[in-house]
């Protein structure tokens, strides 16, 4: 990756990188997906986005789905998802965008976004990790806190669904901007000043900051299938321990899921995931923080 990919992802919060899966592995992870998808829509995996809630807890109250939760979890039996996740190429834009090496990995989340079948469904503007009623002192104050994580969506199909607002991820939001995210789903995404719609084609990954202002809008119609995840930089600490924990990872801490891993490398990474459970106030009895209401 070139020097002027890292230096646009710093400056506007995102940067659009194709070929990080290659042939033989976009077929695995077209035919996992399929599978997951179809256990997911037919109701026997319900670690899932649910319709209607648009940020953890999803709940079950309605059997439309935009999401698969854990792609990795051994319930779902999948191994092409580890092996892609930990897959050199992606390792090595992850650790060049966050300025570290492949030791100081931490592994993360690792979803499906995918279209629901009955309903269309939009995610409001947000930044994942920071209120949308925080004071501009407030906002700034969490900005300025220095980013240790890289979170991507790599498109399977043609994927129009995410808007963002490129710089935003540094920048406290204007009054029209502050307006436009306080809650409610968009009309219009374009109205949000300064966005735009990412359009991937297939192969494609955006890479984005996850305190760059977005939303998404999801259309029943239109097939999507698109590998949402993120990683972080261990020396981070707890730092992204509310974010990342309150997706209820528990199950990560098993051996059970440490045997799946394909290599020692992905098995470190892990480890780095561990300690934060250990630290990072959730899952050792504590309660689960959530990041932004429903
Ligand atoms: O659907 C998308 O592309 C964005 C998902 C998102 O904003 C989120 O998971 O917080």
């Amino acid at each position: 990756m070139g020097t002027d990919l890292k230096a646009h992802y710093e400056k506007h919060g995102y940067v659009i990188i194709p070929g990080l899966i290659d042939s033989e592995g976009r077929s695995e992870l077209e035919q996992a997906c399929e599978r997951v998808v179809a256990r997911t829509r037919e109701g026997s995996w319900l670690h899932r986005r649910t319709v209607g809630k648009q940020f953890p807890p999803y709940g079950q109250d309605n059997p439309d789905s935009w999401g698969v939760q854990h792609l990795m979890h051994p319930g779902l039996n999948e191994p092409a998802f580890a092996k892609w996740y930990t897959s050199p190429k992606l390792l090595g834009v992850a650790t060049e965008l966050l300025g570290c090496e492949v030791e100081d990995l931490q592994m993360e989340l690792f979803n499906l976004l995918i279209n629901p079948t009955s309903h269309d469904f939009a995610l409001r503007w947000h930044r994942d990790d920071v209120r949308e009623n925080a004071t501009p002192e407030e906002e700034l104050k969490a900005l300025n806190i220095w980013h240790y994580g890289v979170q991507w969506n790599t498109a399977l199909y043609v994927d129009s669904c995410l808007y963002i607002v490129p710089g935003s991820q540094s920048v406290p939001r204007t009054k029209e901007q502050r307006r436009l995210s306080s809650g409610q789903t968009p009309e219009n995404p374009l109205d949000m000043p300064g966005s735009i719609k990412v359009i991937l084609q297939p192969g494609e990954t955006v890479f984005y900051n996850s305190n760059i202002l977005h939303c998404a809008t999801y259309s029943s119609k239109e097939k999507r299938a698109t590998l949402h995840g993120c990683m972080g930089n261990a020396k981070g600490g707890a730092s992204r321990a509310r974010n990342i924990l309150q997706h209820e990872l528990d199950w990560m801490k098993e051996e059970e899921f440490k045997c799946t891993l394909p290599n020692s490398a992905a098995r470190a990474m892990l480890n780095k995931l561990r300690v934060m459970q250990l630290n990072g106030g959730s899952g050792q009895g504590g309660e689960i923080s959530y990041s932004l209401q429903n």
